[in-house]
């Protein structure tokens, strides 16, 4: 595990699955009518590997962050169509959580001021500092990754929420039109938790759902997701993964998982549990709604035909 994978959370530790390589590349949209200033911050941002999109005019840069998953905004203020304080307001308006950072001319403090309270991240002004632009931009992506990793997770077990699977669910589906790739879905749940809890109190409860998804990342390749979805149920979105292959990941999951005593401490008994799982295929047109009703058929049929089993 290396260190920078490890984030802290309130009540533990997580492993931060989706920080790759890949995923330290950032997009940033640059948006500016003077040249020079683009060429320069976009050579510079290049070199440190992120992916740059530059554009002079404003209707053009809404069109991009539409579409496009921007992470980062460099703008002028005064621009031909739209100003920055304009973009700054639409943003707001669409509720769209990219942070931006001005890069202007306009050094009166009144603009500052104004640019703050509408919400820009940061304010440089030109003649600018290419060293200190790099330093500032760099800091604004750590505090936006640090935000992104806080509204997407579930900070008790530190997996993702049900809100994040709804946006990472449809990036997939747009890979399998794009890379031919396989996508399938589990829906785990706890066996009789409701008796653990009841039986050794909730601490242990507590303490056996983190213990589980501990265990269920050692299964896991880098880009299977793990969202909690209520209180004992979980949903694995395999990557590249079909039916099949999903199954033998959850098998070999179950039968660690039943082989497994989780123990609190010393005062508590070792405790055994097992889990029910319910699988299914995604293909590019299904609605998010029809993929979870296809898993959760699954695995009523499994804590119908006595649980502790995996169906497709
Ligand atoms: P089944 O095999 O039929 O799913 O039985 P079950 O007891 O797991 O079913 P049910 O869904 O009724 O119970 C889920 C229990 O999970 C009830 C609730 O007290 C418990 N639970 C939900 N969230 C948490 C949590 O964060 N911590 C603890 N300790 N328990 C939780």
């Amino acid at each position: 595990i290396k260190e920078e994978n490890i984030l802290i959370s309130d009540s533990n530790y997580y492993i931060d699955n989706e920080k790759t390589e890949e995923n330290k590349r950032k997009k940033i949209l640059i948006l500016d009518d003077d040249v020079l200033t683009l060429n320069i911050i976009k050579d510079a941002f290049e070199m440190r590997g992120h992916s740059i999109i530059t554009t002079s005019k404003s209707y053009d840069a809404i069109k991009i962050i539409t579409e496009l998953d921007i992470d980062l905004i460099i703008s002028d203020i005064v621009l031909p169509e739209l100003d920055g304080f304009k973009i700054l307001e639409l943003l707001k308006r669409k509720n769209m959580h990219v942070p931006v950072i001005f890069l202007t001319a306009k050094q009166v403090i009144q603009d500052k001021i104004e640019a703050l309270s509408k919400g820009v991240d940061d304010y440089i002004t030109k003649p600018f500092n290419l060293e200190e632009v790099i330093a500032r931009v760099e800091r604004a992506l750590e505090r936006n990754d640090n935000y992104k990793a806080r509204i997407n997770r579930d900070t008790f077990t530190g997996a993702y929420n049900k809100t994040y699977f709804e946006k990472k669910i449809k990036e997939y589906q747009n890979n399998i039109k794009t890379d031919g790739i396989k996508l399938s879905v589990a829906f785990v749940d706890i066996d009789k938790f409701k008796e653990i809890n009841d039986n050794y109190g909730h601490l242990v409860g507590d303490f056996i759902l983190k213990e589980l998804i501990s265990e269920l990342k050692e299964h896991l390749e880098d880009k299977d997701l793990i969202f909690r979805f209520g209180g004992d149920e979980f949903i694995i979105l395999f990557f590249n993964k079909d039916e099949e292959a999903a199954y033998s990941i959850m098998e070999s999951f179950r039968n660690s998982i039943i082989n497994k005593k989780f123990r609190y401490n010393e005062l508590k008994p070792h405790i055994n549990i097992s889990i029910s799982t319910g699988i299914t295929y995604v293909s590019e047109i299904d609605e998010t709604s029809m993929i979870i009703e296809r898993a959760d058929k699954c695995l009523y049929r499994s804590k119908n035909s006595g649980r502790n089993s995996t169906i497709c």
